[in-house]
């Protein structure tokens, strides 16, 4: 199964993630500009299969920080990229609603078209980055249930995250499932 990604480290969790053997694609796929991630996705994965002419998915995710109504959302990676975690964080300065969700939008196609899963993963953004683990936006999310960030705790992250939801509802579909967890 093809992964169209330019993205690494995502590319690693979907393998930890899923059960089939994944080969990463980094053809550059346009990403159209849309307030929704699914959306997006949805698009993308229609040019990777115009492109590739095999079943593959792409996926577009980002971080939604609920007192800023979903900032910096479909827009995670350029805010990510532009003013940073320390940036995200000065906004959030003395905020007391510091609850952010994770959502990943992965879109499949094959012949009969696409189709799109959405995973979310709830949690508060921390006061300060920690951990070195993750990428992204990683080190300053700490997920529901758990006091560690995503960087401090990549495990969990891989068992909880948006991304694990979106694949898990992808291996249903595709009737492949997924590796099994230990813990949850
Ligand atoms: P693609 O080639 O797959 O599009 P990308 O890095 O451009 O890879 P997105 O457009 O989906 O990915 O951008 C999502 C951004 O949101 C990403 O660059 C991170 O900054 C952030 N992000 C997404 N998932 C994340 C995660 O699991 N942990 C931390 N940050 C994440």
């Amino acid at each position: 199964m093809i992964f169209v990604t330019s993205n690494t480290y995502k590319f690693k969790e979907a393998q930890q993630i899923m059960s089939i053997k994944l080969k990463q694609s980094h053809i550059n796929v346009p990403e159209i500009q849309s307030d929704s991630i699914t959306e997006i996705a949805a698009e993308s994965a229609r040019y990777a299969y115009e492109q590739l002419g095999e079943p593959c998915f792409v996926e577009d995710s980002g971080l939604f920080i609920h007192e800023l109504h979903g900032f910096p959302g479909p827009y995670s990676k350029y805010v990510y990229y532009t003013i940073g975690l320390h940036g995200v964080l000065k906004i959030m300065a003395g905020k007391r609603n510091r609850g952010a969700e994770f959502r990943s939008a992965v879109a499949y196609v094959d012949s009969s078209g696409v189709k799109t899963f959405l995973g979310r993963a709830y949690g508060e953004l921390a006061e300060e980055p920690r951990g070195s683990g993750g990428f992204g936006y990683d080190p300053i999310f700490i997920p529901l249930k758990n006091t560690k960030t995503f960087a401090e705790d990549p495990e969990y992250k891989n068992k909880v995250s948006h991304r694990q939801h979106a694949l898990k509802q992808l291996a249903d579909y595709l009737s492949i499932g997924e590796k099994p967890s230990k813990h949850l």
